[in-house]
């Protein structure tokens, strides 16, 4: 369970459920996706990632990383998006979202997600998509030097600092991990509607974020047929739409 303890000592006193979190980013859509299938109340605390709002000494006083999402309980820090689901799903058990007959493999899955999220889901995105979005003037960049400690995220961002951007080279070393993760999810679901069969659960919840998004980067999904069905059935979900659409109604024009 990945709980800080804040430098921000403002947030412990909160009370109830609260969300720090960004429209477009896949880590939030998850944790709001959780969120509506329990039928939680949440105070929405939201960061806008093109503005910056993430770097700034406030918000690295709650999440060290200054990343998104960032989920308080009666003042209790909570980060990491799919230590957050779980966490979730622990506490507020109803309805279930934890695979009854397998629950190693469905926190495999979570785990994996978060595993190829900086080698490879952050550089495509940022390769095919947002790096000049979010490009940092001069004094946001000193900004974020001074605040940020984690080493492998001052290096990803460092590639597209100071004029730099990330390349054609950067996406085919991040296709190569995502194609292997997606040729297992299609396997995974062959025959099933959900990734551990029958039932929905958490791991559903964290890949469809980044079918979503990776999606309107032009990723090509074309020929995984189970996968494209299974995204089809979200659709109507009312947590894809609560937690993913109502924010981001499309990635392909953030
Ligand atoms: N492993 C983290 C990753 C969080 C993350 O990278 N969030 C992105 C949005 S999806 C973010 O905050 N980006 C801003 C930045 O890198 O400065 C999690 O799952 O919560």
């Amino acid at each position: 369970m990945a709980v800080i303890v804040p430098t921000n000592k403002s947030v412990e006193s909160l009370k109830g459920l609260h969300l720090y979190h960004g429209d477009i980013s896949n880590c939030s859509m998850r944790v709001r996706m959780t969120l509506s299938e329990k039928g939680l109340d949440w105070t929405s605390h939201h960061l806008d990632l093109k503005k910056k709002e993430n770097i700034s000494d406030d918000y690295f006083g709650i999440n060290p990383k200054g990343l998104v999402p960032t989920l308080i309980d009666n003042g209790v820090v909570h980060v990491e998006s799919n230590e957050i689901i779980d966490y979730l799903d622990e506490h507020y058990p109803k309805p279930s979202l934890r695979a009854v007959d397998n629950e190693q493999e469905m926190l495999e899955w979570l785990r994996l997600a978060t595993s190829i999220h900086v080698p490879a889901v952050k550089p495509y995105v940022y390769a095919t998509m947002i790096q000049k979005k979010v490009q940092k003037t001069a004094e946001e960049e000193k900004k974020y030097q001074e605040l940020q400690s984690n080493t492998e995220l001052k290096e990803f961002h460092a590639k597209h600092a100071g004029g730099k951007a990330f390349g054609d080279e950067d996406v085919v070393r991040a296709k190569q991990t995502l194609e292997e993760c997606f040729d297992k999810l299609d396997n995974a679901l062959e025959g099933r509607s959900w990734i551990m069969g029958e039932q929905f659960t958490l791991a559903d919840i964290s890949w469809i974020p980044l079918h979503f998004v990776l999606i309107g980067c032009g990723y090509p999904f074309e020929n995984y047929k189970n996968i494209t069905r299974w995204a089809n059935a979200f659709q109507n979900k009312k947590s894809y739409q609560e937690g993913i659409t109502k924010w981001c109604p499309d990635f392909s024009k953030v």
